[in-house]
């Protein structure tokens, strides 16, 4: 369902630009506020033509941060955020294409989409907004639920080890990976700017504690800490090290791709040409070579 109810302003140059009329009615504090926030900054840096910006998500909390801007959005169905989002940018590759959705959308229901996504690099902005729980259901435990978190519907605690996102991102070959937190929205819009820039599949791991069942806030502030400006964001060896490092959650560009492996939609645009050059493929026959 598109979300969009105004024409956007072409020229973005305010967060009164971004902003919908909708008001967000997320939880006090919750921390899909400050990645609301660094959405609407992101815009305003990049100065996004908002009609050519679309935003997908699934559903959860989580799901409801396209409505409250002035892009065009698609509130789809759970888990399927990013075969969605890589419909809307093989369907018009001019458009900026951001898919935002929960832990659980993205790993749980949804985790058999993420390698695909990566493995077709297509050139979207991914952006996990993970509070390691299950918000919008009122605080099962997710995929990233860990151990020392108290969750008010599990009183033993989880027995399963969690998943980390950004080592399954690296795993997966994904070609831009960073992590941000929304206690740090300037760092969080500088990410997010840079994984819009570039191109092909980026993916930004957005910490952002729900405040009602799994307020992790206190958490995160004591373990938090900048990836080193030494690391060599093109050296994935060294971002996995990152990620292992014991008691601290580094925040940053973890890797990206120096490869020239194309974009998905660079790739099969190229393709059609090509094909069209040598077998002079015409819109007539083209159905008898593929039906
Ligand atoms: C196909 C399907 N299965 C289950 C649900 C129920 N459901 C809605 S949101 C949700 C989980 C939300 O958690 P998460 O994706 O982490 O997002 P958050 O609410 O925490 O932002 C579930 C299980 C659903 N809406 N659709
Ligand atoms: S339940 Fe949690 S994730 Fe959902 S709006 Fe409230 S604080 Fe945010």
């Amino acid at each position: 369902m598109m979300t969009n109810k105004t024409t956007p302003n072409v020229n973005v140059q305010s967060i009164a630009d971004v902003k919908s009329s909708v008001a967000p009615i997320w939880c006090p504090g919750c921390g899909d506020f400050g990645v609301l926030s660094a959405v609407y900054r992101a815009c305003i840096e990049l100065d996004l033509d908002l009609k050519n910006t679309v935003i997908v998500s699934g559903i959860g909390c989580s799901g409801r941060l396209p409505i409250f801007t002035k892009c065009y959005g698609f509130h789809g169905v759970h888990g399927r955020v990013l075969p969605t989002a890589t419909g809307v940018k093989l369907a018009n590759p001019k458009l900026t294409v951001l898919a935002v959705g929960g832990d659980g959308d993205g790993l749980a229901i949804g985790g058999g989409h993420f390698p695909h996504a990566a493995r077709r690099n297509v050139d979207i902005t991914y952006i996990m907004m993970d509070n390691s729980t299950y918000g919008l259901t009122k605080g099962q435990g997710s995929p990233t639920t860990a151990s020392d978190f108290q969750l008010k519907s599990l009183p033993y605690g989880v027995q399963e080890e969690n998943l980390n996102p950004i080592a399954l991102a690296l795993a997966y070959d994904v070609s831009y990976v960073a992590r941000a937190f929304s206690g740090r929205i300037d760092q969080m819009t500088e990410l997010f700017i840079k994984g819009i820039k570039h191109k092909g599949f980026s993916f930004i791991h957005a910490i952002s504690p729900c405040t009602v069942f799994n307020d992790t806030y206190k958490y995160y502030r004591e373990k938090v800490i900048d990836i080193p400006t030494e690391h060599d964001v093109h050296n994935k060896k060294s971002a996995l090290d990152l990620w292992q490092t014991k008691g601290k959650v580094y925040l940053g560009t973890f890797f990206e791709s120096e490869s020239a492996r194309m974009d998905l939609t660079t790739m099969l645009t190229e393709l059609s040409a090509s094909l069209q050059k040598k077998e002079k493929l015409t819109s007539e026959n083209l159905l008898d070579k593929f039906v």
